[in-house]
């Protein structure tokens, strides 16, 4: 008798943990994909110079934009939409850049154009016009 209530706890034991399982499984969205990118354009700047000057990226997945600085130099880069013109509708993003280091940021763009430069100047030596600027297009 004893042997079948201890089966029976068992089988019990089993179905409780295969609940929990199941259910701690759905807790987790098997595509959660929001915080990850699978497109990461890169730039690199440094005095005078942001390369590459342009990158496409997809409005249907997160980007993961890097901007690494191989100057000699911080620089500021800011991230901007812009209109066709290229004149600003709205700042994204805006971070300081030690020389050697790099910033990540994770983002999902709506389609349209982007600016990426460096805000910087000194005196009459603006950063974005010295060519410390880059476009996104997202489609
Ligand atoms: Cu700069």
């Amino acid at each position: 008798m004893s042997n079948i209530i201890a089966a029976l706890l068992a089988i019990a034991a089993t179905a409780l943990l295969a609940v929990l399982i199941l259910f701690s499984y759905r807790a987790i969205p098997p595509n959660n994909r929001e915080g990850v990118s699978t497109q990461t354009p890169s730039f690199i700047v440094s005095e005078g110079k942001m390369t590459p000057k342009v990158i496409n990226v997809s409005s249907q997945e997160m980007a993961e934009i890097i901007i690494i600085n191989e100057g000699k130099h911080a620089h500021e880069i800011v991230l901007e939409r812009v209109d066709a013109n290229g004149k600003k509708i709205e700042e994204l993003r805006r971070t300081p850049i030690e020389p050697g280091l790099s910033q990540n940021w994770t983002l999902r763009l709506v389609p349209g154009e982007y600016a990426i430069y460096c805000s910087l100047r000194e005196g009459v030596h603006v950063h974005r016009k010295m060519g410390e600027e880059a476009k996104i297009i997202v489609k």
